[in-house]
């Protein structure tokens, strides 16, 4: 039954709307009407940004149609959707895409073309949507696209920070400096405003309980609305389109009138701000929590307004509460989001007037935790006098959680109280904290780990009391995956191209376990030239940039090592660096016989580190410095380059996966969860230099043992000697006589004044928590088998490399939102067909 108004004039005008997309000069038309009137433009006054802006919108609109047909759709099926909450979502640029998604790629590009531009010269016009820090931030994004492909009915949700991830800026000294990324600053093409969809958040306030019920009222404190803005998510191939909803604080009016007319208008505007500051920033800590009041504001905010929506949406069904868990699966992507457990509860208690325990049955059937990190320090625990203050009404309900919780530990176990201490949401001491992971097990069905070895150490070791408790079932593994599209479509055109060809389709890019009809071919010689040389072509692209950039000049036959990831001490950038520090020493001592013997080497690195992070910014100084001695030193020439390249982003990830030879993944065993920028470079062909730890075990795997260069000590031999190294510590001659020597010449101030990274160096000289000093040695073996492999016959350095890229089938995020799917969310794809 139509809507409103005249159906006829309503059918004529959408289909006046449609269009052949393959026809250039139609698709032309839209581009030109955008620049006419919504930047309201000519002919006469373009330029890229505005050619940029207007091929964006218009882009925009085709997604649109999908996204208006997605929600339709839903609307109608009515299916089970799964909301996948999280702080980050790390987008990158949208442009590129949304064109190859939509099958639109070659029209678009032929049609820009015909207006005057190249089409990539848009693209670059593009700003990173850097909503995120790493790993777990870009996970979000490469899920939201998998979703979309395999049309699941799901959308994301998270905050529209008007400033990102900070750009990171290189100064003289090879210092990192933060300057803020105000990436909205040009209008986002992407975003849609929704201002009518906002709700109301409550901060502070008081509690009154109602005699005779669960139910309390929570009034008073502080008011605000949060604003909806949507980022559609194109899936590859069909005409699903999802949603990321990301919300925005606005007050609840715009300033305060009683001050604004008593003549104080800085007042009267102070309110207003300090509401806009709620989602001003990304906080830029990485598997590191820092404890802010205005970080659990923000995850309330976010939490509060997702679940106002998330019900909305399910009240308009007219079902019974207890069907809600039919309809409904939260994902909390990490504990950020667990805010959402007592929220839901509050909802369900305080205002549809369920009794608590009804409630609670309803909440615990809705929800499932992914947990990210063991690092003790990235566990979130919240202090109880800041939670008590800004959520009063929560607090309360942490509490009866834990009580029944703690009732039912006891009659598990009838006096076990170092058990109970151990297991309680409320952390005892003072002061006292809520540790937000146990709450999540708590209110969760289910709980994940990112990669095999993560998950059997989660249960072995920080909820070994809760899979006591829970049993085994309750968790489970999901393994990272990355979106194909994103990470070789888009990243990798030419090697796509070659995989296509090859294979006759292109089924692979939703199939990419097909990948593995093509291993034979690291036989064929044909093949292995036209790899070799996409490959040549890709680092001679990341050789032109950094020569522009930042002036060095790179040796595209060299190895092209490349470490890029977040710097954090437990992934162990210094360990590639003083492996590079010992390589040029070698250089410098070798006479020129010796010389020829020594692989040629590129050591890349881009990351950024958190602000506070003194230990990880006195690495990047180093590199930086070490960068400079070794680039400059004509002794050394096409030998060693070093390379640190700033600003790491998305869009940077896109330039430098596609070019390297060996993905450098060497955290200590035990620390990384997963890593994904692993599973990137191996389908692009890198071979992995690794530790056995997180998905770097999976990934050896799949590829053969004989294609990955593994070194370390394992896991389970950590803690032993993490032991020794701080209570019974040797000289570092004689845990590593290499290292003695590297740090010597830094000493030595060979790399700038010696002092300025004692306290790096420090660390390692005492305790060496993450044993650098013990894993020197085998580094230095493995990058020596490394070097043979490639120097004594390229051939087999290919076979390699072939195998690895199209054995990493499993590693589609893709399939990993199959395993969510079917193992935790029990959601079925629901389709727009194709006639609608
Ligand atoms: C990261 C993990 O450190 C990384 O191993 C994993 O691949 C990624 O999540 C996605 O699962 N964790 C974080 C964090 O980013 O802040 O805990």
């Amino acid at each position: 039954e139509w809507p409103i108004g005249d159906e006829k004039t309503w059918k004529t005008a959408l289909k006046d709307m449609e269009f052949d997309h393959e026809d250039e000069q139609k698709v032309a038309n839209t581009v030109v009407r955008h620049v006419t009137t919504s930047l309201a433009r000519q002919a006469y006054n373009m330029d890229t940004i505005a050619a940029y802006q207007a091929t964006a919108l218009s882009v925009r609109d085709r997604l649109l149609e999908r996204w208006n047909e997605t929600a339709l759709h839903h609307t109608k099926k009515a299916p089970k959707r799964v909301y996948y909450l999280s702080i980050e979502w790390l987008i990158g640029r949208s442009l590129d895409n949304a064109v190859l998604n939509l099958g639109l790629r070659n029209t678009y590009e032929g049609a820009t073309q015909k207006l005057g531009f190249n089409f990539e010269d848009l693209l670059n016009e593009e700003r990173d949507a850097g909503l995120g820090n790493g790993g777990l931030g870009r996970l979000a994004a490469c899920y939201i696209d998998s979703m979309a492909t395999l049309n699941i009915p799901g959308w994301g949700y998270g905050l529209r920070y008007n400033y990102g991830i900070f750009k990171q800026l290189i100064s003289n000294t090879g210092e990192q400096l933060e300057a803020p990324d105000p990436w909205l600053d040009r209008e986002n093409p992407w975003e849609i405003g929704r201002l009518d969809v906002a709700y109301p958040i409550r901060f502070y306030g008081r509690v009154e309980s109602v005699p005779h019920s669960d139910k309390a009222i929570w009034t008073g404190g502080m008011e605000c609305l949060a604003v909806a803005y949507d980022t559609p998510i194109p899936g590859f191939n069909t005409k699903n389109c999802a949603n990321i909803r990301l919300w925005s604080a606005k007050p609840v009016q715009g300033f305060d009138l009683n001050s604004f007319n008593a003549g104080n208008y800085e007042a009267s505007v102070a309110a207003s701000s300090e509401v806009e500051n709620i989602t001003r920033v990304l906080y830029p800590n990485d598997n590191m929590y820092a404890g802010k009041k205005l970080r659990i504001m923000q995850q309330y905010l976010w939490v509060s307004a997702s679940l106002q929506d998330i019900l909305r949406r399910f009240t308009k069904l007219d079902l019974p509460w207890t069907a809600l868990p039919d309809y409904v699966c939260i994902q909390m992507n990490d504990t950020h989001p667990t805010l959402a457990i007592p929220e839901l509860m509050r909802i369900l208690i305080d205002e549809e007037e369920l009794s608590y325990e009804d409630a609670w049955k309803i909440t615990t059937k809705v929800f499932a935790y992914t947990n990210h990190t063991v690092l003790p320090e990235a566990l979130e625990r919240w202090q109880i006098d800041l939670f008590e203050s800004l959520l009063p009404r929560h607090l309360q309900i942490i509490y009866r959680i834990n009580y029944d919780f703690m009732q039912a530990v006891a009659k598990r176990w009838p006096g076990d109280m170092d058990r109970m201490r151990r297991m309680s949401i409320i952390e005892e001491g003072t002061p006292k904290y809520v540790r937000m992971a146990y709450l999540a097990i708590v209110g969760s069905f289910k709980v994940n780990g990112v990669a095999e070895l993560h998950s059997q150490l989660l249960q072995a070791t920080i909820f070994k009391d809760f899979v006591e408790f829970k049993g085994r079932d309750f968790f489970t593994n999901v393994t990272n995956g990355i979106t194909p599209r994103r990470w070789l479509l888009q990243c990798n055109p030419q090697l796509a191209a070659l995989i296509t060809h090859t294979l006759g389709n292109d089924h692979w890019l939703t199939h990419l376990k097909t990948l593995k009809q093509l291993l034979p071919m690291s036989e064929n010689e044909e093949f292995r030239k036209a790899f070799t040389s996409i490959k040549l072509e890709n680092k001679q692209r990341l050789a032109d940039l950094v020569e522009t950039e930042l002036g060095i000049t790179l040796d595209i036959d060299s190895i092209f090592m490349t470490q890029i990831k977040r710097l954090h001490e437990y992934k162990r950038q210094t360990l590639n660096l003083f492996a590079v520090i010992y390589r040029y020493l070698r250089i410098k001592k070798a006479s020129p016989e010796e010389r020829k013997k020594i692989t040629k080497h590129t050591a890349i690195f881009a990351g950024k580190a958190a602000p506070g992070y003194y230990v990880a910014k006195l690495v990047i100084r180093l590199i930086n410095n070490v960068a400079k001695v070794v680039n400059n030193d004509p002794d050394v020439g096409p030998l060693l380059k070093v390379v640190f390249i700033p600003d790491y982003s998305v869009s940077i990830a896109e330039v430098l996966v596609p070019a390297s030879d060996v993905s450098v993944q060497i955290s200590t065993a035990g620390t990384e969860a997963s890593g994904t920028s692993n599973m990137k470079l191996a389908l692009n062909g890198a071979l992995l230099l690794g530790t056995v730890d997180g998905a770097n075990v999976e990934i050896a795997e799949d590829a053969g043992e004989d294609q990955s260069f593994l070194f370390g000590h394992l896991t389970e031999q950590v803690e032993g000697v993490r032991f020794t190294n701080s209570y019974q510590p040797t000289p570092l001659e004689q845990r590593s006589a290499e290292l003695a020597e590297v740090f010597k010449a830094v000493e030595s101030g060979i790399f700038g004044e010696g002092h300025t990274y004692d306290s790096l160096l420090k660390t390692v000289y005492e305790h060496d928590y993450y044993l650098v000093s013990n894993d020197f040695g085998s580094y230095l073996a493995a990058e020596r088998l490394m070097d043979e492999t490639y120097d004594n016959n390229r051939t087999e350095w290919v076979k390699k490399s072939i195998l690895t890229a199209f054995n990493m089938g499993d590693f589609s995020s893709d399939r990993s939102v199959q395993d969510y799917a079917d193992g935790i969310w029990s959601v079925e794809p629901c389709e727009v067909p194709n006639n609608l």
